[in-house]
């Protein structure tokens, strides 16, 4: 089951966002690109129920892979680049979304306040007691991030889905890296690589004033 085609492993996604950041401090879209994809399989892993969640992550993946694969592809390399181009070439909507609805740097910033989330619930799933309640954690993690960027409406979904959400070592198990030990071993290797992506996008947001993009 556990090499089932499109099944989750974490440690795809560790892998993933621990090639994200290069010796410059940069981070490579590609590699970032790849962690997302891994997060929406694990994402899926957890039922029907969670596709709306996926549904708006993938949208915002696949926004980002054409720039990745497209003609300006060397602009979109590392997240440095791409703010640098989109900025200087004016193609960046600051007020409200215009003519550049989809740039790439209003695109990574919900995908960069998503992985808070991530980070915040896998932090949770680590340290808790084995009975503690997933949904507890999801739902706190949530409130302390993403769902102050969201209406009522889409927070109230959230909320729904995330009663769903299996137990701590059920959980543990989708993540297919062995047992819960092992897998909580693998969060605690992991978590400093998301952190630390985290922790440069946010700096070169703040830097460039673009952490409210519309
Ligand atoms: C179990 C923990 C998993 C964390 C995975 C994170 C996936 C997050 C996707 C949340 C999407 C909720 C529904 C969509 C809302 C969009 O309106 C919103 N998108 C995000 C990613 O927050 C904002 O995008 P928009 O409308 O400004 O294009």
């Amino acid at each position: 089951m556990a090499a089932a085609q499109g099944a989750f492993s974490l440690r795809e996604v560790l892998a993933a966002f621990q090639a994200c950041v290069t010796e410059q401090r940069e981070v490579l879209l590609g590699p970032y690109l790849c962690g997302w994809r891994g997060l929406v399989r694990f994402l899926n892993g957890l039922g029907a129920i969670f596709s709306f969640i996926s549904k708006d992550a993938v949208a915002k993946i696949q926004i980002m892979e054409s720039y990745c694969g497209g003609e300006r592809r060397e602009e979109y390399r590392t997240l440095q680049a791409m703010v640098r181009y989109e900025l200087s070439g004016g193609l960046v909507d600051l007020q409200r979304r215009s003519a550049h609805p989809d740039s790439g740097c209003r695109t990574v910033l919900r995908l960069h306040r998503a992985l808070k989330w991530l980070q915040l619930f896998l932090e949770g799933l680590r340290t808790a007691r084995q009975d503690a309640s997933t949904s507890a954690i999801c739902t706190d993690s949530y409130n302390a991030s993403l769902a102050a960027y969201h209406p009522w409406v889409v927070r109230k979904a959230a909320a729904v889905a995330f009663c769903a959400l299996p137990s701590r070592d059920a959980f543990l198990e989708v993540m297919n890296v062995g047992g819960p030990e092992e897998a909580v071993e693998m969060l605690g290797d992991a978590l400093p690589h998301i952190r630390d992506v985290y922790g440069i996008t946010q700096e070169l947001y703040e830097q460039h004033r673009l952490l409210d993009l519309p």
